[in-house]
């Protein structure tokens, strides 16, 4: 039976990318493998759209359901990430970066995780030990998904194996200047041509609970803020509907990732707090904060301090 190989739900580049290259890696060692994805190609995010179109990558195949179906993991081992089914499948392999998840098997499979910035750098390294050449379009994915990972080096998530494999990877894939890769990775996935404000909140985004307090994140990477200068009114008259809808606040990160820094939109019953926790103070309705980056890492923990959770 041949073997889906998949990455999480709303999948991003690495887990689309790391797919088609492990894929390629079992089929190389003779095992009958295709790449697959948990959303339709038309669904796809315009960054991974535009990597795939790149380096003449093939859009793996949607699959939502893996009932009695073989399947090889990668970018993820959470049950809650996984295609349905996924109790009912036989998973055969996990290749990934991320705390290990519970998802669990019957039988030894090949397990293979790191402490990396991503799955490409695992993979990359499973090619080298395998004694398997690469091939140049899959170089070109697995490149980009490293880029991508590790938002160009930037990411607090970025490790010295990350940056060795794009070393290697880029001269397989025949790119000179990862820079320019990553700036038009960067446009496409923040292009914002043709989007509703209501899809661009929610694009990248998540509700907390703050003490009682819901308080919404969304986040928007970009090359410069001035590419929404022409829709901001727009954004922030859809942030305050979000925020009408029982959240105490709604905070949209702005993030420049060349300048490594965030214009946070602050709508908020109590903007002081907000003040308080950044340290800023909010002109108009919004407060620069330099180096802010991380969601995850760099936003939520002050707020979380400040309103004593
Ligand atoms: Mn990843």
């Amino acid at each position: 039976m041949t073997i889906c190989v998949t990455g999480h739900s709303n999948p991003d580049t690495d887990s689309v990318t790391s797919a088609i290259a492990f894929a390629a890696l079992l089929n190389a060692q003779g095992q009958s493998a295709k790449a697959c994805m948990q959303i339709s190609a038309d669904k796809l995010n315009p960054e991974t759209t535009m990597v795939l179109k790149r380096f003449g990558l093939a859009v793996p195949e949607e699959m939502m359901d893996v009932d009695g179906k073989k399947v090889a993991l990668v970018d993820f081992s959470d049950i809650g990430q996984a295609p349905a089914n996924i109790g009912n499948a036989d998973v055969v392999a996990i290749v990934d970066h991320h705390k290990v998840g519970d998802i669990t098997t019957n039988q030894p499979i090949l397990f293979r995780a790191e402490p990396v910035g991503c799955t490409g750098t695992v993979l990359n390294k499973m090619f080298k030990d395998a004694g398997v050449a690469i091939p140049k379009d899959v170089a070109g994915g697995m490149l980009a998904a490293i880029l991508s990972d590790t938002v160009n080096f930037k990411s607090p998530t970025c490790t010295p194996a990350d940056k060795e494999a794009v070393a290697e990877l880029k001269k397989v894939a025949g790119v000179d200047d990862t820079e320019s890769l990553f700036m038009d990775m960067l446009r496409a996935k923040s292009s914002i041509e043709g989007v509703s404000m209501k899809d661009l909140v929610f694009r990248d985004y998540k509700d907390f609970d703050m003490n009682g307090k819901k308080i919404g994140i969304g986040q928007l990477e970009l090359a410069a803020i001035d590419q929404v200068a022409g829709i901001r009114a727009d954004l922030v008259k859809a942030l305050n509907d979000v925020k009408k809808d029982g959240r105490h606040s709604v905070l949209f990160m702005l993030t420049d990732v060349v300048k490594e820094g965030t214009e946070l939109i602050v709508i908020s019953d109590e903007p002081a707090m907000i003040e308080q926790a950044f340290g800023a103070k909010i002109t108009g309705d919004s407060m620069w904060v330099g180096g802010m980056m991380s969601r995850k890492k760099q936003t939520v923990p002050p707020l979380q301090k400040t309103f004593g959770c």
